[in-house]
C-alpha cells in the first residue's frame, strides 16, 4: 500500500478509490459530534481500519486532529431533515421501538443511493452503541445469532415458531429473519412468508421479518448482516436467520451466525440429494424434524444415518461436537431439549472465546465478499470492458483465443483506463 506524505494527498487519493461515496462517510464519521461517535471515530483511526494505519504516516495524535479538521469542514453533507430522520431512528432503535426496526431494516435495503449513505451512517452509530453494551457486558455479545437451513419443507418455519414461542415465554426477546433467495428472482416464495408463524408474529416480543434481497450473494450479505445488526441494537437477544438450502444462500447465512443450525426432514433419498456436503460440514446441530406419528421410525433412522455421517467428518470446533436431535413442531417433543443444546453450545463457545473469534473472522469475510461484489460490477459496468467484452467472449467462445488470454486483455482495459480517469 502507498504511503502518502501528507494527508491532502492521501484524502485526494482515497477519493480516487473509494468514491464519492466511501468520502462521504468518512467525512460523517470524524465529525460526528456525539461522544459516542467520538469513540468511534477514534477506532476508526487507531484500530479497525488498518488501512489508515499505512495511509497515514507517523500515526499521531496531531495527525489524527488534523485529518478530522479538515474533514469535519466538508461536513456539511447531512441535511437537517436527515439528520432529524437518523436520529428518530436511532433513538426508536435503541429504545426497543418496533416501528423504528423495521424502518431501519427497509432502509438498509434500499437501492436508493443517498438512502444508502444514509443507512451506512445509521448502522455505525448502532454499531458503536453496541460495542458500548458489549464491553458493559464484559465482552461478551448482545445476541445470540442462531442460522436454520435446510430443504423447502423441512420445518424450519414451524420449528422457528415454537421455539420463538417458548423463548418468548422465558422472557426473550426473539427476531426473525428470513432469507429467500428466491423472492427476487421467481417473484415467488419458497419461504410461505410469516404463514407458518402466525402466533409469534402477534407476540410483542417477537420481531419477525422476511429479508428480501436483491438476487444477489452479496445482496443476502449486505442486508441480512445489516438487519442483524439492527436487530441485536433494537435489543432482541435472539436472531433467528432462516434460509432455505437451495443455492450458496445458506453458505452466506452460516458465515453471519453464532451457531448453524440445519433442519433435516425424515424424507427418502430423493428429498436429501439437495443437502450438501458442504453444508453438513458446517453445521453445529442437525435437527431431523417432524419426528411424531408415522414419521418417528423414518425420523430415527435418519438420526442415525446423520450421527454416523458427521463422525466422518473434520471437527470445527475445540469445544463443541456437532450433534444429530429429533423433534416435533407439532407435538413439542425434543423442542425443550433443543434448546438446552443451543445453550450449552453458545455457553462453551463463549468460555473458549471461539464465539468471539468467530463473530471477528466473520467480519473480515464480510468485507471480503462485499469487496468482490462490488469490484466485480465496476469491472463488468467499466466503459471500456462493456466494449470489449462482447467480441471477446464470442472469440473465446469460438477458441480462437485462449480464456486466460481475453482475461488478461479486459485486465487491461479495466486497469490502464482506470488508472488514467
Ligand atoms: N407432522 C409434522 N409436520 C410438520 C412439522 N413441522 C412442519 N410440518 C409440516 O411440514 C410442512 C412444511 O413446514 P414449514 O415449517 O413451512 O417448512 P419450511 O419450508 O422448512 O419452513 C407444513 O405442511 C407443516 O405443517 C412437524 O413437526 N410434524
Ligand atoms: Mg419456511
Amino acid at each position: 500500500m502507498t504511503l502518502y506524505a501528507c494527508p491532502k494527498t492521501a484524502m485526494h487519493h482515497m477519493h480516487h478509490r473509494m468514491g464519492r461515496f466511501g468520502l462521504f462517510f468518512l467525512r460523517h464519521i470524524f465529525s460526528f459530534r456525539s461522544t459516542r461517535t467520538c469513540c468511534l471515530h477514534q477506532g476508526v483511526l487507531a484500530g479497525s481500519h488498518p488501512c489508515y494505519r499505512s495511509i497515514i504516516p507517523g500515526h499521531s495524535c496531531q495527525h489524527r486532529r488534523a485529518e478530522s479538521t479538515a474533514l469535519s469542514q466538508h461536513m456539511q453533507d447531512l441535511t437537517v431533515p436527515e439528520q432529524r430522520l437518523l436520529n428518530k431512528l436511532y433513538q426508536g432503535l435503541i429504545g426497543g421501538q418496533r416501528a423504528s426496526l423495521a424502518e431501519s431494516i427497509t432502509l438498509v435495503e434500499t437501492q436508493h443511493p443517498r438512502k444508502k449513505e444514509l443507512a451506512q451512517v445509521l448502522l455505525q452509530r448502532v454499531l458503536a452503541y453496541s460495542r458500548e453494551q458489549e464491553s458493559r457486558n464484559g465482552g461478551k455479545p448482545m445476541a445470540f445469532r442462531v442460522g436454520l437451513s435446510g430443504p423447502p419443507g423441512a420445518g424450519k418455519s414451524s420449528f422457528i415458531e415454537v421455539v420463538g414461542k417458548m423463548l418468548t415465554g422465558l422472557g426473550h426477546k426473539v427476531s426473525v429473519l428470513a432469507v429467500d433467495p428466491s423472492s427476487c428472482t421467481s417473484g415467488g416464495s419458497l419461504m410461505g412468508d410469516k404463514t407458518r408463524m402466525t402466533e409469534l408474529s402477534r407476540d410483542m416480543n417477537a420481531f419477525i421479518r422476511p429479508s428480501p434481497t436483491s438476487g444477489t450473494l452479496g445482496g443476502v450479505t449486505r442486508t441480512t448482516n445489516e438487519a442483524i445488526v439492527l436487530c441485536e441494537g433494537a435489543g432482541y437477544d435472539l436472531v433467528l436467520v432462516e434460509t432455505v438450502g437451495v443455492g450458496q444462500s445458506e453458505f452466506a447465512v452460516a458465515d453471519m451466525v453464532d451457531m448453524f443450525v440445519l433442519l433435516i426432514p425424515p424424507a427418502g433419498g430423493d428429498e436429501l440429494q439437495g443437502i450438501k456436503r458442504g453444508i453438513i460440514e458446517r453445521a453445529d446441530l442437525v435437527v431431523v424434524t417432524k419426528a411424531d406419528g408415522d414419521l418417528v421410525v423414518p425420523a430415527r433412522r435418519i438420526q442415525t444415518e446423520y450421527t454416523s455421517a458427521l463422525k466422518l467428518l473434520r471437527r470445527q470446533s475445540k469445544s463443541w461436537n456437532p450433534k444429530v436431535v429429533r423433534a416435533s413442531s407439532l407435538s413439542g417433543e425434543g423442542i425443550p431439549e433443543i434448546w438446552a443444546k443451543m445453550e450449552s453450545y453458545r455457553d462453551a463457545m463463549l468460555a473458549s472465546g471461539e464465539l468471539q473469534g468467530r463473530r471477528m473472522a466473520q467480519q473480515r469475510i464480510w468485507m471480503w465478499s462485499l469487496i468482490q461484489e462490488n469490484v466485480l460490477s465496476h469491472f463488468q459496468n467499466h466503459p471500456s470492458v462493456r466494449e470489449a467484452l462482447p467480441h471477446l467472449e464470442q472469440r473465446v467462445t469460438k477458441g480462437a483465443i485462449s480464456p486466460g488470454l481475453a482475461a488478461d486483455m479486459l485486465l487491461k482495459a479495466f486497469s490502464s483506463s482506470s488508472a488514467s480517469s
